[in-house]
C-alpha cells in the first residue's frame, strides 16, 4: 500500500528483531513512510542498524533518545526538526519498570519503584508528545502502546498495569489538548507478545496460553498485527478517531 508515501514517522523503542516497535517499523516501512528512529542505548543501536539492512529498509535518520531527561528529548527532536523538518506520526512503544516488582504483590511497590514506572512508561509520552507537536505542523497522529493490565488485575502486572491506567488516561487528556491542531493520540493495547520487555514479567507462558484457550480467535497476537493497527492509526484511514484506546488481542478482553 501507499498509505504513508511522503510521510516523516518517528519510531521510538525498537531494541531488537523482537520489539512491537519493529514489527510497526515493517508495516510502515510497506506502506511507503519515511522513518526516523529513537533509541535509547548503543546496543540498540547497532542492533537497529543491522535489522534495517538485513531488512533493506533505509531509515532517514536516527538519534539518540532517553525519555528519562528532558535534556535528551529536546536534543533529539531538535536534531529532528533540523534535518527533517516536519513530521507526520510518532509511535511510542516504551516501558520500564524494576524486574523485582514484577511479581509478587503490588502492596510491596516501592516509592521510587512507582515514580520510575510512572515516569518512563506513562510521563514520557506526554513530553514527547509536546516535542512532537512542534514538529507536526500539517497535523499528525501519536500512537503509543498499552496492556489489559490497565483495566483489570492481572498477575504480575503490578506497577506497570498501574503505569498503563496512567498512560491510557494520558492518551485522552493530550487527545483533546492536541486535536486542535489537527494531531490525534491513539493507543494499542496488545496481547501478550515474546519481546524482551515481556520476559521481565512473572508468568509469561501462562498468559500466552489463556488466550490460545480463551480468546475468541483462539491465538495470540504477533508484532504483524500490532503494526498493522498501528499503521491504520498513523493514516488517513483512522482520521475521525482519537483519545481511542483500541484492543488487538484476538478479543480476550470481551470474555469474562
Ligand atoms: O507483551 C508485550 N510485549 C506487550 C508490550 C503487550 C502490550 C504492550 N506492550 C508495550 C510495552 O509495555 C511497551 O510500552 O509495548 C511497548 C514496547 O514493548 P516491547 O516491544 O515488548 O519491548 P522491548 O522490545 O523491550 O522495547 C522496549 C523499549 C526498549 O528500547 P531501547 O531502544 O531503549 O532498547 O523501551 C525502551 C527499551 O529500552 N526504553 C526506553 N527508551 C528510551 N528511554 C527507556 C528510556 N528511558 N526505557 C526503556
Amino acid at each position: 500500500s501507499n498509505l504513508l508515501q511522503g510521510k516523516n514517522i518517528v519510531v521510538m523503542g525498537v531494541a531488537n528483531e523482537r520489539s512491537i516497535a519493529w514489527g510497526i517499523t515493517k508495516s510502515l516501512h510497506n506502506a511507503g513512510a519515511n522513518l526516523i528512529f529513537t533509541n535509547r542505548q548503543e546496543r540498540s543501536y547497532q542492533k537497529l542498524t543491522k535489522l534495517l539492512e538485513k531488512n533493506d529498509i533505509k531509515a532517514t535518520l536516527i538519534v539518540s533518545c532517553d525519555v528519562a531527561s528532558d535534556e535528551s528529548i529536546d536534543k533529539a527532536f531538535g536534531e529532528i526538526k533540523e534535518k527533517v523538518g516536519v513530521i507526520h506520526g510518532l509511535v511510542h512503544a516504551i516501558a520500564f519498570a524494576n524486574r523485582d516488582e514484577l511479581k509478587g504483590e503490588y502492596a510491596d511497590t516501592s516509592r521510587e519503584g512507582f515514580l520510575l514506572a510512572q515516569e518512563i512508561s506513562a510521563y514520557s509520552l506526554v513530553s514527547v508528545t509536546r516535542a512532537a507537536k512542534e514538529l507536526m505542523t500539517e497535523g499528525g497522529s501519536v500512537v503509543t502502546q498499552t496492556y489489559l493490565g490497565a483495566e483489570r488485575v492481572i498477575k504480575n502486572y503490578n506497577v506497570m498495569g498501574v503505569a498503563k491506567a496512567s498512560l491510557e488516561a494520558s492518551v485522552k487528556y493530550l487527545a483533546e489538548d492536541v486535536g486542535k491542531y489537527g494531531i490525534r493520540v491513539n493507543a494499542v493495547s496488545a496481547g501478550p507478545i515474546r519481546t524482551l520487555s515481556a520476559k521481565g514479567v512473572s508468568g509469561f507462558n501462562e498468559k500466552a496460553e489463556i488466550i490460545e484457550e480463551k480468546a475468541p480467535l483462539r491465538q495470540n497476537v504477533d508484532q504483524e498485527q500490532v503494526g498493522d493497527t498501528t499503521l491504520f492509526f498513523l493514516s488517513e484511514l483512522s482520521r475521525g478517531i482519537t483519545g481511542e484506546i483500541l484492543h488487538v488481542d484476538s478479543g480476550y478482553h470481551i470474555i469474562g
